[in-house]
């Protein structure tokens, strides 16, 4: 499918794979909505992208769980962006690793809120329009941690389920319809996820990393964006990626 001039909107695009994947929109010449609390990121990586493959962007500050800001920001889009045709619902965070019963409760929050709530109030936001224009693509990022579970991540790896499930139920609601549904699932990838993940502690977030070959953020987005590209009659539902040297969360192939 021609994606040049079409409009994409990122959330989370100031890091990791979100970032990566408004280069590879750009790339295919999409016009693009970036979106994330760190502001100065994404108006950096906006300009960087207009001069590098002359698109056009709009940014925004917005945190996916305030609900009223994601639906006043979605509602005061200028006209040359208010026709999403790709929604990336891509923000999302870990929020620790430790078991449930010793688990920070505001860390389960943030998990639920970001994760869940907030991709449903970015969807919520955007859906009806492409649903009125009869044409659009979500794809939300879900994860491996959305087809299996693992000690440690029981708040994130349900708020991943529920990506997935969320995903699976959309397009069965938008079945009289033209809208694609995907997710893309990745294994470990490296970004600030565990830097995150561990609260900035970024020596054992670079252990997370060590001895193998994780995924980098443009893997994912090449792949999100090869989703994307297909001709309109056809929907990749999911596309699980994982690093070839891991084939579950902890089966690893670490070289030291
Ligand atoms: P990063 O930490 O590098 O990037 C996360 C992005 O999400 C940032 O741009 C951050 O922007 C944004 N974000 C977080 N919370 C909010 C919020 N409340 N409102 C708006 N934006 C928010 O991590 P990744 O790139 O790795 O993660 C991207 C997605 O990929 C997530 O959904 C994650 O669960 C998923 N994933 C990651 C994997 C990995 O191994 N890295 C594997 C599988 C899935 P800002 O802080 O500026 O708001
Ligand atoms: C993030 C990857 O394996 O740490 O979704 O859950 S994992």
């Amino acid at each position: 499918m021609k994606l040049s001039g079409k409009i994409a909107c990122i959330t989370g695009a100031s890091a990791g794979i979100g970032k990566a994947c408004a280069e590879s929109f750009a790339t295919a010449g999409c016009n693009l909505i970036l979106l994330a609390r760190r502001l100065d990121r994404v108006e950096e990586l906006g300009e960087i992208l207009k001069s590098k493959y002359g698109i056009k962007y709009f940014v925004g500050q917005l945190d996916v769980s305030n609900r009223e800001d994601v639906e006043r920001f979605f509602k005061n889009l200028p006209k040359d962006f208010n026709e999403i045709d790709i929604l990336v619902n891509n923000a999302g965070l870990g929020k620790g690793l430790g078991p449930l019963y010793e688990n920070k409760i505001d860390d389960w929050e943030v998990m639920i809120d970001t994760n869940v709530k907030g991709l449903l109030y970015v969807s919520r936001a955007v859906i009806p329009g492409m649903v009125e224009r009869d044409r659009g693509h979500i794809i939300n990022i879900g994860s491996i941690a959305g087809r299996g579970t693992y000690p440690g991540g029981s708040v994130y790896t349900a708020t991943k389920h529920a990506v997935n499930a969320i995903t699976n139920s959309l397009r069965k609601d938008l079945t009289n319809t033209e809208i694609r549904v995907s997710t893309v699932d990745p294994g470990l990838t490296e970004t600030e996820f565990s830097i995150v993940r561990f609260d900035g502690d970024k020596e054992r977030a670079k252990k997370m990393y060590e001895g193998f070959q994780p995924l980098f953020a443009e893997d994912v987005a090449e792949t999100i964006l090869f989703v994307a590209a297909r001709p309109p009659h056809v929907t990749i539902s999911d596309i699980v990626i994982y690093p070839t040297a891991q084939s579950d969360f902890h089966l690893v192939n670490r070289k030291k």
